[in-house]
């Protein structure tokens, strides 16, 4: 069994009661998931710390055990140089990941624009206007096509760009721009930066693990002042910029007499066409016609958040629930496209009536799916195939199980949105959250992001985190799995407000947020350094965001593209802290003391691994104190904290 979660049965994989429900009945039926098949792989103790290089055919080299220090590849590596060259490697694999999607949304604009794309006109003109003018694109007299065309254009040509700065970097602040020139790590392409950090990996090539890393961080900063920042904007654009929303999460958002399909993955695009399909009159006539009352529409990681952030639609569940939703019977159609999606899900899902759909050309998932490859000029056509095909496959619908569990949040706080609310429509600013971190109502900022981890306690660590910020009055941003996990147990709706501390509770009770914010989905960590960049432009908290009583936390991370967010962060002068299955370079001290102190002195902001939560949370404490008392505005706060009421009231 894996080590950190116990060994005594299927209820000790997570805090989330409805794990242990599914699992149960997983057991029952002998349906194989995610969690055993972690109990049945042991993890690679020479891989998991980085020390296993495979990059050409003298090897695969392992470097572990006593004097390692001394051992080399066949080739000469030594164990510094292996563990820094896998983690650029994984850093570049995030980047391209995310970025990738940015490319997507922009070849989308670029076709709207166009007239191509049936049924899609631009949703936010105010953000289309915003966007150009950061670009640098003359607006006046521009009609919105044209207008749309132009930012496409400049956004595509980022991709391809091989000199020069990436247009996003004006949006830092300026000392962290004269810090990246200075530093020589200033993004110049996006793809180039992913294929120079994979030429530089390869085998025979830099052997420098300073300069390896380095080459991470701006491989990096092109994702998330790049493609990721590109994502969020243009997405924004096409869809809406999110405002706050009402909805609920978890596995009880699925319905008993609905038709039920579930959207996840990343990318928005054809999901927004479900949504709207399944909501029309034509196919909730069509749902009646097969004895369903409807079409209930929920979803799976990101693609959740997106839909959530704009069209309120429930999230199911973080990336561990993509197998127990399916379990509940009551799924006919699993929409997938990119990213996050397990291989098991086609075999758990082979095991009920849910239908496995495939959508895009970049990931074909699942050797039986239903694969419905998008044209994306007429993505209507295929979400009514879909659509339909769900419909009829209710007729096919067993015994269904769906835990009665589900919590109120509310959701859809872009930083435009995060402006707005503090300062109101003609004062839209963040000067009053500045003037409430200087008088210490709230102590500081913290994001807490990313994955879930089947080699951890399932939304323990982030549960735990959550509440001991809040309760000792950090201000909290969620993305990703994390905001979801947030939203299954309680903490994203304004009740929490009772939860937090009592300078927090005061500024959220008088400007109605809940002290946890939902901000979005992976991409839209890129609005985070938005925020954190305004947050220094409005004043008094410093120069850059190195300043900023501000930390990072990614308590169950998963991903190669948590650890890409993480080193944007870090180039950007954030202390992040990695949670649950510890570090990936642990295997060479020169690399982890590098990405402690050398990224610190370099860039102000530092990677840190802790596995016990209550060692996080103390951590990001001590940061953002230290950072009050260069700020000269600390004042004394007694460490909360959460205690067990609390957590009775607050547990699902
Ligand atoms: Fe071994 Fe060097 Fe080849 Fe890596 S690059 S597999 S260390 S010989
Ligand atoms: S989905 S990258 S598990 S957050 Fe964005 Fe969740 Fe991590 Fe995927």
């Amino acid at each position: 069994m894996a080590d950190k979660r116990g060994d005594t049965g299927p209820r000790e994989v997570s805090i989330d009661p409805t794990a242990g429900e599914m699992l149960e009945y997983a057991a029952a039926c002998e349906v194989i998931t995610v969690f055993e098949r972690a109990d049945a792989m042991k993890p690679c103790p020479i891989g998991a710390e980085g020390a296993c290089c495979k990059l050409c055919g003298m090897g695969p080299c392992r470097i572990s055990g006593k004097g390692k220090e001394e051992k080399r590849g066949v080739c000469g590596a030594t164990i510094d140089t292996i563990a820094a060259r896998n983690f650029v490697r994984q850093v570049a694999a995030g980047a391209a990941a995310h970025s990738d999607h940015g490319r997507d949304v922009a070849l989308m604009l670029k076709a709207i624009a166009d007239g191509e794309v049936e049924g899609f006109t631009i949703k936010d003109e105010v953000k289309l206007h915003r966007v150009a003018g950061l670009m640098g694109i003359e607006t006046e007299g521009k009609d919105v096509p044209t207008l749309a065309g132009e930012v496409a254009d400049v956004a595509l040509a980022q991709f391809g760009q091989q000199t020069g700065e990436l247009v996003y970097v004006s949006r830092a602040p300026e000392k962290r721009q004269r810090r990246w020139r200075e530093l020589g790590v200033v993004p110049r392409g996006i793809d180039r930066e992913v294929v120079q950090a994979l030429h530089s990996t390869a085998p025979g090539n830099d052997q420098n693990v300073e300069h390896l890393l380095d080459t991470a961080i701006r491989c990096a900063l092109s994702s998330g002042w790049g493609g990721s920042m590109l994502a969020t904007d243009l997405q924004d654009i096409i869809f809406g910029t999110p405002t706050p929303v009402r909805s609920a999460a978890n596995l009880g958002v699925l319905s008993e007499d609905e038709v039920n399909i579930l959207i996840h993955g990343h990318e928005p695009l054809l999901s927004s066409v479900i949504i709207d399909v399944a909501r029309s009159d034509e196919m909730q006539t069509l749902a009646e016609s097969v004895g369903a009352k409807g079409i209930n529409i929920a979803g799976i990681c990101c693609t959740a958040n997106e839909a959530l952030m704009r069209q309120g639609v429930p999230p199911a569940g973080n990336m561990l629930h993509q197998e127990l939703a399916v379990l509940t019977g009551a799924v006919e159609a699993m929409v997938v496209d990119v990213q996050c999606i397990f291989q098991g899900l086609a075999d758990v899902a082979s095991h009920f009536h849910t239908l496995l759909v495939s959508t895009s050309p970049k990931a074909r998932i699942g050797e039986n799916s239903l694969v419905v490859e998008v044209d994306e000029h007429k993505p209507r056509a295929a979400a009514e195939e879909i659509v339909r095909q769900a419909v009829e496959n209710f007729a096919n619908r067993g015994e269904t199980r769906i835990p009665k569990v589900s919590e109120p949040l509310v959701a859809g706080f872009s930083h435009e949105y995060i402006r707005y609310m503090l300062g109101g429509r003609m004062r839209a600013s963040f000067r009053p959250l500045n003037d409430n971190i200087i008088n210490g109502r709230i102590r500081g900022l913290a994001a807490v992001v990313g994955c879930s981890n089947a080699r951890t306690m399932q939304d323990a660590g982030v549960i735990h985190v959550v509440r001991e910020l809040i309760a000792n009055n950090v201000l909290v941003v969620v993305t990703g799995c994390a905001a979801i996990t947030s939203g299954k147990h309680g903490l994203l709706s304004p009740e929490t407000a009772a939860y937090a501390g009592e300078g927090l509770a005061e500024v959220c009770e008088a400007v109605g947020i809940p002290p946890v914010l939902h901000v979005g989905s992976c991409v839209d960590n890129s609005r985070i350094l938005t925020i954190l960049s305004e947050v220094v432009e409005e004043g008094g908290l410093g120069e850059d965001i190195s300043d900023l009583p501000a930390v990072g936390i990614s308590p169950e991370w998963f991903s190669e593209k948590a650890l890409e967010i993480a080193t944007y962060a870090v180039a950007s002068g954030v202390h992040v802290i990695f949670g649950g299955v510890g570090s990936p370079v642990a295997g060479s001290d020169r690399v982890v003391e590098y990405m402690l102190s050398g990224w610190e002195e370099r860039y102000g902001g530092k990677l840190e691994f802790l596995s016990d939560p209550a060692e996080i949370v103390a951590s990001a404490l001590d940061t953002i104190d230290a950072a009050r008392a260069s700020l000269k505005i600390d004042v004394a706060q007694e460490r909360v904290l959460f205690d067990m009421e609390m957590r009775r009231e607050l547990s699902v």
